[in-house]
């Protein structure tokens, strides 16, 4: 089973993530990785730290020259403002975080305890494993592209049509990681006002998954349902508080014969399909139906709240008084939606990776394949 856990904290040695189930064969290209990372970094709104950090990962175990071996793949991220033993302790607890439910939980005094591992500079970790999943869908045809739909309530009205590599240029282009250059310079200017203000802002992403083949995911049990764990992928991430897959919130409102995507059928040209032949002509489903994908693309979208460090605090306690006070201030990114969105594309690469490995198993990527292309050779043949 594909699997991976992350360790370190915000201003600890390192930042580390072990992958576990990956197949043997593969080339890991750093760069690709290098600049997963460097795009996490990025984005308007971005605070002092990353102008610190200049994370690149290295790669501890798992390969024999840039090549997987099938054994646990270890990847690390050295952060460069290491200096958690000599940082002042945090009493003021900031509501939105961790910090007073997670000093309260262990028996600390000391919310810096807890902030440090619960802060999202945890998610570098994560952008590197899902790099390295990135890498493993390629073989497969598979991509997947995560954008900003929206910050601070100004949401493109602009769906994703564009292929998938045309749409990566527009957004590696955008300040925002956005395709909608309609809102591009209102959302740089709502930016710009909330740093003025002290204030942060949240926002809403979108994770497209293109190339996945009919029938990843499983139907039998609660806990194998690909939107399932999709969901949970994205409700993991920091600071994530809502989840839609396709139509979403929207579906609700709708009656049956509108929400549902009809089906038709099509011989196929090529012999090899996504769904031999079978096709919708729209997506409301997000590319999931019974918790199985239909082969059409994953669609999910994650709603993301304001950061909660504000340089104009709110009203907090003092753990060890408990008098009233303004909670506790620290350098911190105003608005780091641009930088989620590859945080969720990241978390949903490895999801879709895990559940294509479940289907297609194997021990190298050449016993992948051979399961793969006999699977879709053979879709209602
Ligand atoms: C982050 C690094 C952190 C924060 C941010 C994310 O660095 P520092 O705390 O040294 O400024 O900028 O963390 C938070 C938003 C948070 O609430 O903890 C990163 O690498 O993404």
């Amino acid at each position: 089973m594909l699997y991976f856990k992350t360790a370190g904290e915000s201003h600890g040695k390192c930042l580390v993530s072990v992958l576990e189930g990956f197949p043997a064969g593969i080339f890991l290209d750093k760069e690709l990785i290098d600049r997963e990372l460097r795009r996490r970094q990025g984005g308007v709104g971005r605070g002092g730290r990353m102008k610190i950090e200049a994370d690149c990962v290295e790669i501890l175990s798992g390969v024999r020259n840039n090549i997987t071996l099938g054994s646990p793949i270890c990847l690390m991220i050295k952060n460069s403002d290491y200096k958690i033993d000599a940082l002042p302790v945090v009493t003021r607890p900031r509501p939105g975080h961790a910090d007073l439910a997670g000093v309260i939980k262990y028996g600390h005094k000391d919310a810096r305890n807890i902030l440090e591992r619960a802060s999202a500079r945890e998610t570098a970790a994560r952008v590197a494993v899902g790099a390295v999943c990135k890498i493993l869908l390629s073989h497969f045809g598979i991509k997947v592209f995560g954008y900003v739909k929206g910050i601070g309530g100004i949401n493109a009205e602009k769906q994703l049509e564009d292929t998938i590599e045309t749409a990566v240029k527009i957004r590696d282009d955008s300040a925002i990681y956005c395709i909608d250059r309609e809102i591009e310079n209102k959302i740089v200017e709502k930016i710009k006002r909330a740093v003025e203000m002290g204030d942060s802002l949240g926002g809403i992403i979108e994770v497209v998954a293109n190339g996945l083949p009919i029938g990843i995911g499983n139907h039998t049990q609660w806990d194998l349902k690909l939107d399932a764990r999709l969901a949970f992928a994205i409700m993991s991430v920091q600071a994530i508080k809502a989840v839609e897959i396709g139509t979403g919130f929207d579906i609700a409102n709708k009656l049956g014969s509108e929400a549902h995507d009809e089906i038709f059928y099509e011989y196929p040209k090529r012999k090899k399909t996504l769904t031999g032949g079978f096709k919708r002509l729209t997506n409301n489903a997000g590319g999931i139906e019974g918790g199985i994908s239909n082969g059409e693309p994953i669609v999910v979208r994650a709603y993301m709240k304001p950061i909660p460090t504000l340089k104009k605090s709110l009203r907090s306690v003092d753990l060890l008084t408990k008098e009233p006070v303004a909670a506790s201030y620290e350098r911190s990114d105003i608005c780091a939606v641009p930088a989620a969105s590859v945080v969720c594309e990241a978390m949903i690469a490895f999801e879709i990776a895990k559940a294509f490995m479940e289907k297609f198993g194997g021990d190298s990527i050449g016993e992948m394949k051979r399961n793969y292309e006999g699977y879709i050779e053979n879709i209602l043949q």
